[in-house]
């Protein structure tokens, strides 16, 4: 006779296997999708062994499924008259703790596979926030690299024109993501607003702030990362102070864990952007970067015009054979594979973190834990970010306006409270110091619990 454990652990997987396999039979050309869904899959094991209540109503099938995904076309006109035609996108994944919430990426590789992937990993990072926000992704194939100001503001028109009809500060807010700002959130909003004749500030965030946004919304995510590590680091009597950083990207999340990891002592010694990468030993120039970036929005290769003794290396993958302590991925998914990660674990790397969403395929996050490398998943140590969205809209909906410091300071609150929980549920479930499983645990279960309460929908 087979113990009931035995029973149960047996039909917990093989329930998780049948609802992958399915998966990967429908969506099997969506590889960046069920990448994500595998990643949550793996963790979730011990979770469906001790709430069979979960298999009886089927909640995995049901939240693989997006609640809609809407798809539209973006017709613009360029500085030269033609006409352009891009691709449109909103994933309202799930609803279930609050409306759907989640950034806009304007990239040419933005596809459905893209979008769903992003759309599913939000789901379960804010529902890890503590606030009332549920999970979508949107954004298009446009490329806004070399686009004119005007190309910019009216493609963003058009784009909303489309959007407008499945949005609303209760029912989905998006806010920025890559090639997204405060710039494009503000033609967006006013294209909004232009349609539906009325202030409803709170349908998007990310705004300029002065005109509904938020103070610190802009650093949040950057900021929020840093945080994180900073609380995984007090737990083995470490601190930022005299570490060797690396950060790849240059963008805004970048830009902003470097600024905090530097306010913390420590030495950032190199970044990138898709061209390629500057390391800088002397420690990078914040302030000739915010100019780069930010001001004149050139490529990072421009750094050397300031830093001439810097050294710039085309290709952005390199970055990560530059010896560090803590390494924080902050440019795109998959920038780091299993090759990548062994060249960081043989330089000494203490530390990974990630600012990007699933910047480290399945191969390399393996490879940081069974190598005793703390690794802080997307998931959690990003969700800074979105967290300050949810403040965001508190603000807008109470007609209120915070200062930073109040702003600052319920993030880092909320970034302890995303690491304490992602590292009791891993405890609790048998797999401590692995927050992975631990803030995967913790983001489904609220998920799944409420889907529960309801009912079949
Ligand atoms: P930005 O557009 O501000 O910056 C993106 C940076 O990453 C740029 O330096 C860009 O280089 C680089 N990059 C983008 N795509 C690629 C690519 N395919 N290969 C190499 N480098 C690339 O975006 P964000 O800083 O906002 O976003 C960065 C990451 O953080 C994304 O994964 C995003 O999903 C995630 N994130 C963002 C949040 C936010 O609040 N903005 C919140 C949580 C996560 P280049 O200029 O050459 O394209
Ligand atoms: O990936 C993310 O969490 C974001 N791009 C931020 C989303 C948001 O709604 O602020």
């Amino acid at each position: 006779m087979t113990s009931p454990v035995v029973n149960a652990k047996s039909e917990a997987q093989t329930y998780i296997d049948s609802v992958f396999e399915e998966l990967k039979y429908k969506y099997a050309h969506q590889k960046e999708f069920l990448q994500a869904v595998e990643e949550i899959f793996i963790s979730l094991v011990p979770v469906f062994e001790q709430h069979p209540e979960y298999i009886r109503h089927n909640i995995l099938s049901r939240v693989v499924e997006p609640d809609r995904i809407i798809t539209f076309r973006v017709t613009w006109q360029d500085d030269q008259n033609n006409v352009q035609v891009n691709r449109g996108y909103r994933v309202q994944f799930n609803n279930v703790v609050g409306p759907y919430k989640g950034g806009l990426r304007l990239h040419p590789t933005v596809n459905e596979s893209i979008m769903k992937f992003l759309a599913f990993e939000q789901i379960f990072k804010n529902s890890l926030t503590g606030l009332p926000i549920g999970g979508a992704k949107g954004g298009s194939d446009f490329d806004p690299k070399g686009k004119s100001n005007s190309e910019i503001m009216r493609f963003c028109q058009a784009f909303m024109t489309e959007l407008y009809r499945y949005i609303g500060p209760d029912v989905d807010v998006p806010a920025g993501d890559i090639g997204v700002g405060g710039r494009e959130i503000g033609y967006l909003y006013g294209q909004y607003k232009r349609i539906r004749g009325a202030h409803e500030a709170g349908v998007l965030t990310g705004k300029q702030p002065g005109y509904g946004g938020s103070l610190a919304r802009k650093e949040a995510t950057g900021y929020g990362l840093v945080y994180f590590v900073e609380e995984m680091l007090q737990d083995v009597n470490q601190s930022f102070l005299n570490k060797n950083v690396v950060v790849s990207g240059s963008g805004n999340v970048a830009i902003y864990a470097i600024e905090k990891a530097q306010h913390f002592g420590a030495k950032v010694v190199a970044c990138s952007d898709s061209n390629g990468y500057i390391y800088d030993p002397e420690g990078i120039d914040l302030k000739v970067l915010k100019e780069i970036k930010e001001l004149n929005g050139d490529r990072i290769s421009t750094y050397l015009n300031y830093h001439p003794t810097a050294i710039y290396t085309e290709g952005c993958n390199g970055i990560w054979s530059i010896p560090c302590d803590i390494a924080l991925p902050c440019a795109t998914q998959n920038e780091i594979d299993g090759e990548a990660a062994r060249t960081l674990i043989a330089n000494g790397v203490k530390v990974v973190a990630e600012g990007a969403n699933m910047p480290s395929n399945l191969e390399a996050i393996n490879e940081f834990l069974n190598h005793g490398v703390l690794f802080g998943p997307a998931k959690a140590a990003n969700a800074g970010g979105v967290a300050t969205s949810a403040l965001e809209m508190a603000q807008n909906s109470g007609r209120d306006y915070w200062s930073f410091n109040e702003v600052d300071e319920k993030l880092h609150g909320i970034m302890k409270s995303i690491y304490v929980q992602s590292k009791k549920a891993a405890e609790d479930y048998g797999f401590a110091g692995n927050l992975v499983v631990g803030s995967n645990i913790a983001g489904f279960v609220k998920v799944a619990n409420g889907m529960l309460n309801e009912g079949v929908n």
